[in-house]
């Protein structure tokens, strides 16, 4: 187990995310397992909170990636995609920490993310990979999702 990333000064904006590989799902962790396809991830809108072990399972026919940040109070999913286009900006909408699984096509990525989900707050999904140099990046052809933890 690896403690990717722990806390911020600020405790009540503190995103937990450690990475499972090749370990069981500690008691009372909730699996889930997130879907990608040629361009959008599959998996729930909303989650119970607490811990949360996230799987990654790519279906698709190119490589993708999921990661996984916190959205400050308030931060949309149209924000996050209109900051990221003009100048961005968008990551400010994030908590400072985030995590990632990356998977080639047709594979189930071994390891799984921890997330600690916070009641009434909101988690974007997205995948930053580009299919060329010069092609639009997953992240703004579908593969942008926000899952509620209440
Ligand atoms: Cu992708």
């Amino acid at each position: 187990m690896i403690k990717a990333a722990l806390s911020t000064p600020h405790a009540l904006m503190v995103v937990t995310v450690v990475s499972l590989l090749g370990c069981a799902t500690p008691p009372g962790v909730r699996e889930v397992t997130i879907r990608a396809h040629d361009y959008a991830f599959e998996g729930p809108d909303s989650l119970p909170a607490g811990p949360v072990a996230f799987g990654f399972i790519n279906a698709g026919m190119v490589p993708h990636e999921m990661v996984i940040a916190g959205l400050r109070p308030g931060a949309t999913l149209a924000e996050v995609l209109r900051r990221d286009q003009a100048d961005s900006t968008w990551r400010h909408l994030r908590y400072p920490a985030s995590g990632l699984l990356t998977a080639d096509s047709g594979v189930t990525t071994p390891g799984r993310l921890l997330v600690n989900l916070e009641a009434g707050r909101t988690y974007l999904l997205l995948c930053n990979f580009q299919d060329s140099d010069t092609s639009t990046v997953h992240f703004h052809k579908g593969m942008a999702r926000l899952i509620r933890a209440y």
